[in-house]
């Protein structure tokens, strides 16, 4: 049986009711966990309300800021951790920035300073979390991110963000090799296509969508708490001989060539 009960999970990436981390949150709640969830602070306030709210019917023990272009945050957050578990099990990232600009036109247009953006915000905060989190999985653990087909292969307008994620899928592997001695397991979904905040800020998404409807074996995309249903899957028991790998959570799109 699928049991996290006495498990403690940080949360990060829930920015409203569409987001895949909510769908994660929600299913490892389902299963038993102790919740902490981070938030994107914003000078008045409004996310923190706003995800605090959503949030409150999954009583999470923790609920903390946590920009990860500030390295103070990732401490306050990990030391609040260490004061308040002692120790931590499951760390579920789902975390990406680049400028709206670099996704879509000329991938070779990127600036250094916004290709710097994305893979310190989308790929570094991975290696960032787990370092911190590593001293505190005592009793082994299970770090979950979230990943995208546009690290692996060509999909039109992701561009920066697609390098971005081929860094974090290889930082899965580095850190599943580092960190697998101390039964901690490493382990990326890579998710279809979603309507959430993040992709239906990009231009096309609804097509892309219908794509998926047509071409991927299910006919249809995925949902939010499928996506949560794997990754409480890769944080318990029924995973224990899984790190390192990238699971396709995609209605199947990946395997086909036409
Ligand atoms: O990883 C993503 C989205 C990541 C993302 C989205 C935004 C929009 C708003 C990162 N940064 C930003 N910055 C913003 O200002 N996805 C997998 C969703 C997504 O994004 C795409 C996609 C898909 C799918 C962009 C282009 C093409 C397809």
């Amino acid at each position: 049986m699928l049991d996290l009960t006495g498990k403690n999970a940080l949360v990060t990436g829930i920015a409203n009711n569409r987001s895949i981390a909510w769908g994660i949150a929600q299913q490892l709640h389902q299963a038993g966990a102790n919740l902490g969830i981070t938030y994107l602070p914003d000078e008045k306030g409004r996310n923190e309300s706003k995800v605090q709210k959503l949030v409150e019917p999954l009583s999470p023990s923790l609920y903390l800021p946590c920009n990860v272009q500030d390295q103070a945050q990732v401490d306050a957050t990990f030391g609040e951790i260490k004061k308040q578990w002692g120790r931590v099990d499951i760390l579920i990232h789902c975390l990406a920035f680049a400028n709206r600009d670099d996704l879509g036109g000329d991938f070779s247009a990127v600036k250094q300073e916004n290709f710097n953006l994305a893979l310190d915000v989308s790929a570094y905060s991975l290696v960032q979390m787990s370092a911190a989190a590593k001293p505190l999985m005592t009793e082994g653990g299970s770090i979950v991110t979230l990943t995208y087909l546009g690290g692996a292969r060509v999909v039109p307008n992701y561009n920066v963000m697609g390098i971005a994620k081929a860094a974090l899928e290889m930082n899965v592997r580095y850190l599943a090799a580092e960190m697998g001695p101390q039964n901690v397991r490493v382990n990326g979904i890579s998710a279809g296509p979603i309507r959430t905040l993040a992709s239906s800020a990009v231009g096309g998404i609804l097509d892309m969508i219908h794509h998926v409807e047509e071409i991927a074996p299910l006919k249809r995309t995925v949902t939010q708490t499928e996506v949560g249903n794997t990754a409480a899957f890769l944080c318990s028991d029924l995973s224990t001989g899984i790190t390192g790998q990238i699971l396709y959570v995609d209605s199947g799109y990946s395997i086909m060539g036409m």
